[in-house]
């Protein structure tokens, strides 16, 4: 090959194989060559890729496939020549960050001297300090930027570095630094992670399971240009940002719905992953490159990919390395290899990095301190600035910057890239010096054991800079301002409608939601901010007609003429559609209902969110995202469709939820509801719209809609409208009193949900056959009943010398005669709990077990959950009390047919 097209083939020499060159013809691939340089100079790269396009299909149809290749070269992705000038001051950012370094790196010592295995982490931010100082100065706005303002998801075990920033602005007390992890002491504490409920005015995102954040941060900036093209809120410049770790792209939820960021082209997110190679073990993919298959990955799913692998002192070896031996080497190297390098230094890196002649010439005249600055692209800020400006102002889709760095950098022997570092908490007095020494802190050896906090005078140059670099970007991060914008709630005569019943008509608990749903639409201060959330499932829940009605979002409209358009209620997809019809994904629903139902904190907007799943696939499945609503303070309505383990007829135990109800119970501020009747949900919606939105309590609901039709009742005549609304609310009524008062023989049932019916017949049972006066409770929620008698518990033993208060339930049922029985379609274990808070025992009916696939009669059969096995369940407690011999029962389950020795629903 001649020089000429050695030149021309500079860049690509790496990229071809000896055999290939020799191939070549080479006046033929000169043309090739100069046409292209000539297409370059005149039209500029996006000709280029123009022509080579065409010329790619034109191939392909005469028969030659060139063979995907989703990565590129591993070097970075902006060249030296597209670097912008920093245009910060470099040195002062260095001290601050330094700074900040060591008093993230001393609260976790600190901790962990007074108060062994309190925990922290050291390694992570170490690792990401320079990714999020170069963000803080020069690309995070805050809050005061209005539309321009940025919302960060922090990845949680860097946490102590964020901390340790907010202290140099002077946002908390020393105390509070003495304090990480101790919320409980007298001064001041800091949560260890991001955790809204435990900061509200500071953290607005919990990350700290893994995957949730990046999940999260996808639909986050989805909802956010949902509210701009809804005109709920102003588009202007403001990103989602989000840190995440290598590690962390293991877990499905991470990786699982970036091309949903992809098709909806958010070029208002971007993804910081901060690849330090390690995750809590070891090397995330030591045998291979992460870097490699990330770009891959993200390439594949339609994001612009940047690459910050090489900092800059590796660009004076790029440049000297004319045969592109070195970038070959960096293909080779893999990530077990490179973190010895991080790990034991430049000895190390000299003999087995540089391990060919042509290698190590390009090194001959360096001393090891030259190679000690060979450092990784993500703690060079010159370099880091680069890649953020270029995502920044990159538009069309989504941006990943993936950053190499070491884990635990400056750590030395304490744990830098060591296997061990992200658990390493422990600094000895030795370590610290080094550290010390590192960043060129000033802190004295005497000091040095009493882990001291370091904060410069007001007037400091470092002081002045990063409290100015803030002002101009619009203030502190990070920040939770909730609005303070109060919403009445609807009109109690908007509703009324539910109160009358449907007049023997059937329609199930479901339909009835979606009237109510309806009726909000219609409300002028509501229409616009439901925000209903599908996951694939709509026509199962009968909300097709709100297709048509509110339109389904899309960001780019409707491109087709649906199939469906002669259809009154065709299939309408709109730029400021309502809904949001997200797939078969209920991760992917509960992040937008996370984003919708915290937008009152993070735009100031009060949207209600209200997402309509199959219940089975809710706590179930994706429990860890409602845990995070919890945290979140995130308002707005789950509702749990097709709920009811037999109501759910014909499926299986993959569909037929028994025990959402039961998982409601772990999350503390979720109101949870099973109710049986159209009132009930108007009642209970209207409550939720006026506890979240009027009295700004940061709660959320829970409400199970089942499939069964049956007629709706009016509101039970014998209670005044207040009494109703506080019974359902607070989860027990009295539905219909028995009209047998003067019978011998008592019972009172329970019903919850469509079993209700069942409770209903068996009433009837028990009256017209077995002279039992049998009266019949709503209980819309036994969650609702049990945190009241608890808190009600609690008062009385921490309150001795009081006057005992009752628990709601126990007051309710304070003078009713009989036995107590409950049926629901839900566990036994949601009565049985609440039992020991009322005046007497209570026989628990419920669905336990995986069921069968059958019919709801059948199935409430085998559960023994329907009238008869109610009615049986009665005759028994009243016979344990005494009241009726044990032959009259065992003659009872004979007439209604009961078999003593069918199988037991649980175990079999
Ligand atoms: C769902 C979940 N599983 C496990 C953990 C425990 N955990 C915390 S950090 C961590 C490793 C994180 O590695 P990486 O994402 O690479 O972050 P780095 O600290 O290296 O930046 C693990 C396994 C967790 N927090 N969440
Ligand atoms: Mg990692």
């Amino acid at each position: 090959m001649s020089d000429v097209l050695d030149e021309l083939l500079n860049l690509d020499r790496s990229q071809l194989r000896t055999d290939e060159l020799r191939e070549l013809n080479e006046t033929e691939l000169r043309e090739w060559l100069e046409s292209l340089d000539y297409v370059l100079a005149s039209g500029g790269p996006e000709r280029v890729k123009t022509i080579l396009d065409y010329l790619e299909r034109h191939a392909y149809k005469h028969g030659v496939t060139i063979p995907y290749n989703a990565t590129t070269p591993y070097i970075n992705t902006i060249g030296v020549d597209e670097q912008p000038d920093y245009p910060g001051d470099v040195e002062t950012e260095e001290r601050i960050t330094n700074l900040i370094r060591w008093n993230a790196m001393a609260m976790v010592v600190r901790a962990n001297k007074y108060s062994s295995g309190i925990g922290g982490h050291i390694a992570t931010y170490a690792s990401a300090a320079t990714l999020y100082e170069v963000g803080f100065n020069h690309f995070f706005r805050g809050p005061e930027a209005g539309a321009d303002a940025d919302l960060v998801y922090f990845q949680g075990h860097a946490s102590p570095g964020i901390y340790a920033r907010s202290f140099l602005e002077g946002r908390f007390p020393v105390e509070a630094m003495r304090n990480f992890r101790r919320e409980l002491q007298d001064e001041p504490g800091l949560s260890s992670y991001p955790h809204p409920w435990l900061m509200k005015d500071y953290w607005n995102f919990p990350t700290v399971s893994m995957g949730i954040g990046p999940l999260a941060s996808i639909y986050q900036a989805r909802f956010r240009r949902y509210l701009e093209d809804r005109g709920l809120h102003p588009a202007g410049r403001g990103k989602v940002w989000a840190f995440v770790g290598d590690g962390e792209t293991d877990e499905v939820e991470t990786l699982g719905a970036i091309r949903v960021a992809a098709r909806n082209k958010l070029d208002n997110l971007i993804w910081v992953v901060n690849c330090n190679l390690q995750r809590l073990d070891g090397p995330v993919y030591g045998n291979g490159k992460i870097i490699q298959e990330l770009e891959a990955i993200f390439r594949g799913s339609g994001w612009n990919v940047i690459k910050v692998a090489w900092g800059s002192k590796w660009d004076e070896l790029l440049a000297r390395d004319s045969d592109g031996v070195l970038a070959r080497r960096f293909d080779e190297m893999v990530d077990g290899e490179s973190q010895r390098y991080a790990a034991f230094g430049a000895p190390e890196l000299r003999d087995r990095f540089f391990n060919t002649p042509e290698l190590k010439e390009l090194i001959e005249d360096w001393t090891d301190d030259d190679i000690a600055q060979l450092n990784r692209g993500g703690h060079d800020p010159v370099k880091v600035y680069a890649a953020f400006q270029r995502a920044a102002e990159h538009k069309g889709s989504p941006t990943a910057i993936l950053f190499r760095t070491v884990k635990g950098y400056g750590m030395g022997e304490a744990g830098e890239a060591q296997n061990v570092t992200h658990q390493q908490k422990k600094l000895d007095v030795d370590q610290m010096k080094a550290f010390r020494d590192r960043f060129d802190l000033p802190v004295s050896d005497d000091e040095i054991t009493t882990y001291p906090f370091f904060r410069p005078e007001d007037d400091s140059p470092e002081m002045r800079y990063l409290l100015e670099r803030r002002r101009e970007l619009g203030g502190f991060l990070p920040a939770r301002s909730p609005t303070s914008e109060r919403l009445e709630p609807p009109a109690a005569e908007s509703f009324e409608e539910f109160m009358q019943g449907t007049e023997g008509r059937e329609v199930s608990t479901t339909m009835a939601f979606v009237s109510v749903l309806r009726k909000l639409l219609r409300d002028e201060a509501w229409a616009d901010l439901v925000v209903p959330i599908v996951p694939d499932e709509a026509r199962t829940f009968g909300m097709e007609a709100l297709f048509r009605q509110i339109g389904i979002y899309s960001n780019v409209g409707q491109l087709y003429e649906p199939v469906d358009s002669e259809n009154l209620l065709f299939y309408k997809e709109s730029r400021d559609g309502q809904i949001l019809e997200e797939g078969i994904t209920e991760a992917g629903s509960m992040a937008s209902f996370l984003a919708a139902g915290t937008a009152y904190a993070n735009y100031g907007v009060n949207a209600v969110p209200f997402f309509i799943y199959y219940s089975m696939f809710g706590f179930q499945r994706i429990g860890d995202l409602i845990w995070a609503a919890g945290d979140s303070r995130a308002r707005g309505f789950l509702i749990g469709g097709t709920a009811g383990r037999t109501t759910l007829a014909g499926e299986g135990l993959q569909h037929q939820d028994g025990h959402s109800h039961v998982l409601a119970y772990a999350v503390p501020n979720l109101l949870a509801y099973d109710p049986s009747f159209a009132y009930e949900i108007s009642i209970i919606v209207r409550e939720g719209l006026r506890r979240m939105y009027f009295e700004q309590d940061d709660v959320f609901y829970y409400l199970t809609v089942g499939n069964e039709n049956y007629a709706q009742p009016a509101a039970p005549e014998h209670l005044s409208r207040e009494e109703l609304e506080q019974g359902v609310v607070k989860g027990l009524y009295l539905f219909r009193p028995t009209g047998k008062k003067r019978s011998k023989l008592h019972a009172q049932l329970f019903g919850s949900g469509s079993i209700m019916n069942e409770v209903l017949e068996a009433q009837r049972i028990l009256e017209d056959d077995y002279k039992v006066a049998a009266s019949v409770w709503s209980v819309t929620s036994y969650k609702a009943l049990h945190v009241d008698a608890l808190e009600v518990e609690r008062h009385n033993r921490l309150h001795p010398g009081e006057a005992p208060r009752q628990p709601f339930g126990r007051r309710q049922l304070e003078g009713a005669k009989g036995v107590f029985v409950a049926a629901s379609d839900y566990m036994k274990i949601l009565p049985d709990a609440l039992a020991r808070h009322l005046p007497r025992p209570v026989v628990s009916l419920g669905t336990d077990g995986f069921g069968r696939s059958e019919a709801r009669e059948e199935l409430r059969e085998f559960f023994e959950v329907n009238a008869r096995h109610i009615v049986l369940a009665t005759l028994q407690a009243l016979a344990d009390e005494g009241a009726l011999e044990a032959s009259a029962v065992d003659e009872a389950r004979r007439d209604l047919g009961i078999d003593p020795d069918k199988p037991d629903p649980y175990v079999d």
